[in-house]
């Protein structure tokens, strides 16, 4: 039943408020066909906003109010652990505005991962609003996407211990994250979150049902987890089982597959060009936050680690900080690799700084004013994230019920 719930919607009675009744009628023996109706939304100024509507099934003009469409559903969020950077943005944030067109989505801002190692109370709502309004500044659209707080969504918790019960330890202890983290943190201190939180993670992913997952690298061991921990509940608790205990049977969580995000999305840190940028990283100089000022992004990119090979180029490995800067001066400006491979091969670092300093500033500055407007209105920050885990939790209801059944327990 959950899964009915999960990857169907009505194509009407999902869309229908953007639907004009001649849309309606053109929507009439479509098949196999995308149909895309513009829609404006609040704070959308600068970003395309538009409504994909899949139609795949060739349908009568009788039938086709009521046929359905199934959409993959992609999850993801960021934790509101300090200020959102340009790696955060370009690898994650901006992949889903076009994500968003084509898929079912969700986006959360990861709170309960926030506090996995020691953090500021004072600062953790704070951070949490701040990531929501980057999110929809930077151009998720409320209205296609669910914007959420994972906190507001009950379920994630508890399926965590559910499934906690079925995740053997000695996979944790696999984890290089947790590994590479505890050591850092002083093994006998770290808080036992740090070793768990992968399991919090499977959750996050299990409890929407969710077809696709954007990892990058460092959270493909955790995606592996996730995977195998869906085959092991659904082994363990479904099927015959779960049908026996008066359940749909059959599986209970969807095996979610790696969606990798497109080349060159790892962006690595303004001082070291072999380390990511991360908002962790102590210096604020090996990082730009998307609301950094104009002077502080120039006075970054002016300091920032370069080599002193001659000419720019892509790919060499010896030059990781070169790289890095050509790739996201091409991510910010829009241009292809080649493009830019030729615009800047003649280029020294003297000449191509002022490039990608104007090429950043003039692709964070809408995002800053958006951000801005959303920003100083708190109420309309307040319904996204109401509605978003409304919605969010309809879906996660569904599953967590189903696992409790499955699981044997006592019906409410
Ligand atoms: N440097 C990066 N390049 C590309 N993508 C990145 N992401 C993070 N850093 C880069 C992607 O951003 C998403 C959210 O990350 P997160 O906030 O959940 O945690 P993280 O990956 O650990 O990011 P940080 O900034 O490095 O945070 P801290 O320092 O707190 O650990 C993910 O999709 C991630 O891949």
């Amino acid at each position: 039943m959950g899964r009915a719930i999960l990857s169907h919607f009505l194509i009407l009675s999902n869309s229908a408020p953007q639907l004009s009744s001649s849309s309606i009628s053109k929507l009439n023996g479509f098949a196999s066909r995308s149909v895309r109706i513009r829609q404006n939304s609040k704070y959308s100024n600068g970003f395309r906003c538009y409504c994909d509507v899949s139609h795949s099934q060739q349908t009568s003009p009788e039938d086709s109010r009521t046929s359905v469409t199934v959409k993959k559903r992609i999850v993801s969020g960021v934790q509101p652990t300090g200020s959102v950077h340009l790696g955060n943005y370009l690898g994650a944030i901006k992949n889903w505005i076009a994500l968003q067109n084509t898929y079912e989505t969700l986006f959360f801002i990861v709170d309960l991962h926030a506090i996995t190692l020691p953090y500021d109370t004072k600062e953790l709502s704070k951070a949490t609003r701040d990531t929501a309004a980057i999110y929809l500044a930077c151009g998720i659209d409320a209205s296609k996407a669910s914007v959420f707080v994972q906190s507001h969504v009950h379920a994630h918790v508890e399926l965590m211990w559910l499934l906690s019960s079925a995740t053997p330890i000695g996979w944790l202890n696999r984890m290089i994250q947790f590994k590479e983290k505890s050591r850092k943190a002083g093994d006998e201190n770290v808080g036992v979150a740090l070793l768990t939180y992968p399991v919090l993670m499977a959750s996050d992913i299990l409890l929407y049902q969710s077809d696709f997952v954007p990892v990058g690298e460092d959270q493909k061991q955790h995606l592996e987890l996730t995977r195998e921990l869906a085959e092991r509940v659904n082994y363990l608790y479904g099927g015959r089982k779960w049908k026996k205990l008066g359940g749909r049977g059959g599986a209970i969580f969807k095996v979610p597959e790696p969606l990798i995000p497109p080349a060159g999305a790892r962006v690595m840190s303004l001082t070291d060009g072999l380390s990511k940028m991360s908002k962790s990283a102590p210096s604020d100089q090996s990082r730009i936050n998307l609301l950094d000022p104009k002077d502080v992004i120039a006075n970054k990119i002016k300091r920032c680690k370069t080599d002193s090979f001659p000419a720019l180029e892509f790919d060499n490995p010896e030059r990781p900080e070169c790289n890095n800067l050509l790739s996201v001066y091409q991510l910010v400006s829009g241009k292809t690799k080649e493009d830019v491979a030729k615009e800047c091969q003649g280029l020294n670092w003297g000449s191509f700084k002022p490039l990608l300093t104007d090429a950043l500033i003039e692709h964070l500055h809408p995002i800053q004013v958006r951000y801005e407007e959303i920003h100083s209105d708190s109420a309309y920050l307040d319904s996204v994230l109401e509605e978003g885990a409304r919605k969010a939790s309809e879906i996660a209801d569904a599953t967590l019920k189903n696992v409790y059944q499955a699981m044997g327990f006592l019906r409410r």
